[in-house]
């Protein structure tokens, strides 16, 4: 059985939602981060990153959400759509946006922002790295506005994995008062609508953030 631990985040999500869209069974572990729970002997032999979500499939582990996301979609449902095949142009669209998503939005926009005020007392206060955390975002997030004025989702005609990862950020920045445009507000209420979306928020967000 599938393990999937980690919960009350927008990355933690990621795989809860994919296992939810594939309708498959697995094991939740709901830990926080900084909690205690990702600095056991026990958990650092699965992510010595202490950090979450990790999944656990037999052998494999996996310490990055868009890797789990990826690597459920191909090896679950290869018939679904819900991960481009490889070796098609769709694949490497699907690429594009989860590294669009992963370093554009994640990484060093939102993330910028939750480390220097949600986490300030470990990583220090830095307003002006905040005002040009939120200006970055801004003006990268136009790179998908541009795709979802034509499109309903980012890749090809249908929903794929590239939708959750944007949606967990356009929904990350949301929660830090960003105001987002027409077409990516209406993008964001449509994915957060879909019944797999409100299983995964309802299971991921029933603990509480962890410092
Ligand atoms: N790139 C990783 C980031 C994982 C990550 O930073 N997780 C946060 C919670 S959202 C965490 O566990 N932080 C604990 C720490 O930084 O010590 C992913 O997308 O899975």
């Amino acid at each position: 059985m599938i393990e999937i631990w980690g919960g009350a985040t927008s990355r933690t999500i990621r795989p809860h939602w994919m296992l939810s869209e594939l309708g498959i069974q697995y094991t939740p572990h709901l830990i926080g981060s900084r909690t205690g729970e990702t600095q056991t002997d026990a958990f650092r032999r699965l992510n010595i990153k202490e950090k979450i979500p990790v999944l656990v499939d037999g052998d494999l582990v996996l310490t990055e959400s868009a890797a789990m996301v990826t690597y459920l979609g191909d090896t679950y449902g290869p018939d679904t759509g819900l991960v481009p095949r490889p070796y098609t142009v769709e694949r490497a669209k699907y690429n594009e946006w989860l590294s669009f998503v992963q370093m554009e939005l994640d990484a060093h926009t939102l993330y910028v922002m939750r480390k220097h005020r949600d986490l300030a007392d470990l990583y220090g206060e830095a307003p002006a790295a905040i005002d040009t955390a939120i200006e970055g975002f801004l003006k990268q997030v136009r790179f998908a506005e541009h795709r979802l004025d034509k499109a309903p989702h980012l890749v090809g005609e249908t929903f794929t994995g590239a939708d959750i990862m944007l949606t967990t950020c356009l929904a990350w920045a949301k929660l830090y008062g960003i105001e987002l445009s027409p077409v990516l507000d209406d993008y964001t209420a449509r994915m957060a609508a879909r019944p797999s979306y409100l299983e995964a928020a309802k299971l991921n967000f029933s603990i509480s953030p962890g410092g």
